[in-house]
């Protein structure tokens, strides 16, 4: 069924399987932030804990990216009073709408999955069961709230085409209406911030090198550092888009700066066309410190509390536990399962 019908309900998550990068940021964090200002959907968002798990995390330090994750949100502008706020472990019918789909998605959608052929690469063997069955568990996240609308980054897509397939598969297979076919919201200059090291990689908090990426902690010189070193071209910025075709590096970066100021890409082109990079890089590394500083120092300073941070997260939890329980009633009883 169309998203018409549901309550209009916003959902999205991000791991906590890493520091946070200025690709989350504005791919998907300053978005979440929009959309709850917006008022026109309950917001629902998520850390995503069960997902990190199914590659290796260390303990300690998963419980603690969970809790700066928690501080990144909030310190992003997400208000945990006008938005439910909470990590994924804590709502156990996120697993239980998760097996469900299991058994309604296909092996051949999951095998098709591109961020599961990257991650899993040529060692496919050894990749964990939950890494393949990824997209299931994220259907579930979405559709155990009857999410309408997803924001999230270029790199997503595809898994929010599935989780319509298996909204549409389970509805088909039990002759139902009852989970709506959920809208993907990927729209921005910054839906996919691309590595500082590689034009043709996206920005990422598991790449290898910490110079691909800004992290949302970085202080104010290495940020300017990171951006100092940013891959490059010979050539002075052009004044037009057109003229982007074929430099990436050049792209990604007056996109950041784009979405930093939050101006339209040709307001941003007639502003920095014909400047040399020597010049355009400390415009950027100036405007990226004067937005991210505040942010980083909010983060810290709410990290000196996490037995805050963690009342926060279990009362975020209890009232998503509110929308997800009676949605997990209904599942069961579609599915025949007694309780
Ligand atoms: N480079 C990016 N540009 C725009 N959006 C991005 N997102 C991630 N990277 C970029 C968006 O951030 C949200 C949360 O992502 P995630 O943490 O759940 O997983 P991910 O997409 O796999 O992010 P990473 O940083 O690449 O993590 P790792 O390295 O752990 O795999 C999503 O909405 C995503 O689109």
């Amino acid at each position: 069924m169309t998203t018409a019908a549901f309550t209009p309900r916003v959902f999205s998550g991000i791991q906590p399987s890493g520091g946070l990068t200025l690709g989350n940021y504005l791919g998907a964090l300053k978005r979440f932030v929009e959309m709850q200002d917006a008022g026109t959907h309950e917001t629902i968002y998520c850390l995503v804990d069960l997902h990190a798990i199914t590659v290796w995390q260390d303990p300690a330090k998963l419980a603690h990216n969970t809790r700066e994750l928690a501080a990144a949100f909030i310190a992003c502008g997400i208000d945990p009073e006008r938005s439910i706020l909470f990590n994924q472990s804590q709502v156990p019918e996120h697993a239980q709408l998760g097996w469900i789909f299991n058994c309604v998605a296909r092996m051949g959608w999951m095998g098709r999955m591109t961020q599961w052929k990257d991650k899993a690469g040529k060692n496919a063997e050894n990749a964990s069961l939950g890494l393949f069955g990824y997209p299931a568990l994220m259907a579930a996240d979405i559709l155990v709230y009857h999410a309408t609308h997803v924001p999230v980054g270029e790199d997503q897509k595809q898994h929010l085409e599935l989780t319509r397939d298996i909204a549409a598969k389970f509805n088909h297979d039990y002759g139902t209406d009852f989970f709506p076919l959920t809208e993907p919201v990927i729209e921005g200059v910054a839906t996919r911030v691309m590595s500082l090291r590689d034009g043709s990689k996206k920005m990422s908090k598991s790449d290898p090198s910490d110079m691909s990426r800004i992290n949302m902690t970085d202080n104010a010189d290495a940020i300017a550092q990171k951006i100092r070193k940013a891959r490059t071209d010979p050539e002075p910025l052009p004044d037009n888009e057109a003229a982007l075709e074929g430099r990436p590096e050049a792209r990604n970066l007056v996109n950041i700066y784009a979405a930093l100021s939050e101006q339209e890409l040709p307001t941003v082109l007639a502003e920095v066309g014909g400047k040399p990079f020597s010049e355009f890089k400390p415009m950027l590394a100036d405007l990226a410190v004067a937005k991210l500083s505040p942010i980083s120092g909010e983060m810290a300073r709410l990290m000196k509390d996490t037995a805050e941070i963690d009342r926060i997260l279990s009362r975020g939890a209890e009232r998503a536990r509110g929308v997800a329980a009676p949605i997990i009633d209904r599942t069961y009883e579609i599915v025949g399962l007694v309780r």
